[in-house]
């Protein structure tokens, strides 16, 4: 079992790597992106030498609760968990602290009603990706004569902060410029097919013509709608600029051909931090309420050459 004394001259002898059973309680297996992060959290896990019990929630909320039940069950030292929504944690996460299990929430944030049902969050800043998102097209029309910008933005999942903090950071930033709005908003719950049907529906009932700019909360989504521009004569990243969240390898080679114009980094190698955090806390450390991972953004912009090999 877990040794949370703050005494670093006494080790528990419970406190040996060998000995760390980590429940990973993944929310799906939606896109590339989310692979790699999967991938990152099992790879450094296993490099301690902590044995990992995982489980894909297969973007299923209930799935996703009765696999930290499970967790719970086995008594397992410490929860890892990427949650597929913000809200509806509360009686679970009160199991594992009743259980005396610590949890440690990874990417999406969740809202509780209660205070201290978890660790520590470690993920991105997803308002400063649509602040990123926003500043490319500022800049981009600063000089510009055009009148009006119309933008199309496709949402991710609702009650997700990615999808809140995307819109919410990209508003927030191209308020600064009043010819520049949004003139739909689409929802593609960060998944290529949907996102090409949604937004092929909407091509037919409005057309393309108004639209300037694509604002996709993720990748994924991107592809799907490149393939409904390309089936319909739109040339994408020049009648429709295009700009785009996650950074997957084919959307930075789609870049590099100049068929979209900016690529918003979310970093997915969430392993080591999560690694940390638990060795940390295992030594008694304090761990801080939030953890950032650092993040940038790659445009036509920008150095194409220096972009850094993709892992996803
Ligand atoms: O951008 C997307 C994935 O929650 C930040 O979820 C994550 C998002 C990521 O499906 O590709």
């Amino acid at each position: 079992l877990l040794f949370i004394g703050g005494c670093a001259n006494s080790p528990a002898p419970e406190d040996e790597p060998g000995n760390i059973v980590v429940g990973f309680s993944q929310s799906g297996t939606e896109s590339n992106w989310r692979k790699r992060h999967t991938e990152s959290i099992r790879e450094e896990l296993a490099k301690e030498g902590y044995e990992v019990l995982y489980r894909n929630g297969f973007m299923n909320q209930d799935r996703q609760i009765q696999d930290m039940r499970t967790f719970i069950a086995y008594k397992v030292d410490m929860i890892v968990f990427t949650p597929l929504v913000e809200d509806g944690w509360d009686a679970v996460l009160a199991e594992a602290k009743d259980a005396g299990i610590p949890v440690i929430v990874v990417d999406r944030h969740i809202r509780t009603a209660e205070e201290n049902l978890y660790l520590t969050h470690i993920g991105p800043s997803f308002k400063a990706e649509g602040n990123r998102a926003g500043l490319y097209i500022t800049n981009h029309f600063q000089n510009s004569s055009q009148s009006s910008v119309k933008i199309l933005e496709m949402k991710g999942l609702a009650n997700t902060s990615p999808t809140n903090f995307r819109s919410e950071g990209f508003l927030e930033v191209i308020s600064r410029d009043s010819r520049i709005s949004i003139e739909a908003s689409l929802q593609g719950d960060y998944i290529r097919s949907k996102a090409k049907d949604v937004f092929r529906k909407y091509i037919e009932e409005n057309g393309w013509e108004d639209i300037d700019v694509l604002y996709s909360h993720n990748d994924e989504m991107t592809l799907g709608m490149l393939e409904v521009m390309e089936a319909n004569g739109i040339v994408p990243g020049q009648d429709i600029l295009i700009v785009t969240i996650d950074g997957q390898a084919e959307m930075i080679e789609n870049l590099r051909a100049g068929k979209v114009n900016c690529v918003v980094e979310c970093n997915p190698n969430a392993g080591w931090y999560v690694r940390n955090t638990i060795k940390r806390y295992l030594n008694g450390n304090t761990i801080p309420n939030e953890i950032y991972m650092p993040e940038t953004v790659f445009s036509d912009k920008g150095n194409l050459d220096s972009i850094p090999p993709r892992e996803y």
